[in-house]
């Protein structure tokens, strides 16, 4: 087995995570137009009632997200994402105890998350929009450092790399080192090579391939896989139908490394991943 968890414990707002064992992180879009569960969870009980499930069914971390990452999807001004998630997750903090992720790349959204009891910060675009590290910094959270080559809109088309492990690591480094510089404690950084953000399925399996490689940087990983076209390339399914792929892929991903595993199916994966603990 090569899962040498980092001894390491993240502080997230008041709450503690370990990373001794592997943290799923249940993901709730409160976007109108998410590709698998888009408009769902906009209302704040339907949204309260999702996360108290994905809490119940073993999250440790639920990832909140009021802009659209996918492929091809429009930007969302401030005050408008800020509409979205803060309402929820003011109502999530006050209910429930779980750490919650604020999936965002706006210094405004972060900082008025954290106000509003926001544990963790989880940037698609690693801190680099504006002001993004200051703002990720004053608020003391764990920050999620992901790699995307490109911008959502137009990521996908034909993405090219030399050496994608080592361009991945490198970016992640330089990313890293800004957030040090910042001021950010170095146990406070969690990485993520961004499966699908502008990648192939060759970059996506090679890089899922040489997870151990980045653990070398030293910090733990985050993989989000759950649902997306490299489970369709690999399986010909529609994105409805990626569960099985979507568990074993998570599985695999712990096995090769990972420290928190971002997913839409709670419950399926703790199970997979309680199986791949106790035999590996
Ligand atoms: C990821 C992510 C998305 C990921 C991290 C989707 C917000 C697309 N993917 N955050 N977010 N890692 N850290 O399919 O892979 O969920 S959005």
């Amino acid at each position: 087995m090569t899962n040498k968890a980092i001894r390491h414990k993240l502080q997230c707002a008041e709450k503690e995570i370990s990373l001794d064992s592997p943290i799923v992180m249940g993901i709730l879009n409160v976007t109108p137009d998410s590709f698998s569960d888009g408009g769902l969870f906009t209302h704040i009980d339907p949204a309260l009632r999702q996360a108290e499930k994905m809490h119940s069914d073993g999250a440790l971390i639920i990832d909140i997200g009021g802009e659209s990452t996918r492929p091809g999807a429009d930007c969302v001004s401030d005050a408008e994402e800020m509409d979205r998630v803060i309402p929820i997750i003011e109502k999530i903090h006050s209910e429930l105890d779980i750490v919650i992720s604020i999936d965002t790349s706006k210094a405004s959204v972060m900082t008025e998350a954290a106000k509003a009891g926001a544990g963790m910060i989880n940037d698609v675009n690693a801190l680099r929009g504006t002001d993004a590290l200051r703002a990720a910094q004053a608020t003391g959270l764990a920050v999620c450092l992901m790699h995307m080559k490109g911008e959502p809109r137009t990521m996908q088309a034909n993405p090219k790399y030399t050496d994608v492990v080592a361009q991945v690591k490198d970016f992640l480094s330089q990313q890293a080192k800004l957030c040090l510089l910042q001021g950010i404690p170095a146990e406070q950084i969690i990485i993520d090579p961004g499966f699908g953000f502008g990648k192939t399925l060759a970059h996506n399996i090679t890089l899922f391939k040489h997870l151990d490689e980045l653990k070398k940087m030293g910090f733990p990983i985050l993989v989000g896989a759950s649902r997306k076209t490299m489970i369709g390339q690999i399986t010909d399914k529609d994105v409805d139908d990626r569960l099985a792929g979507s568990i074993t892929l998570a599985a695999l991903a712990y096995l090769g490394g990972a420290s928190i595993i971002r997913v839409h199916d709670v419950a399926e994966t703790v199970d997979a991943i309680k199986i791949a603990m106790a035999l590996s």
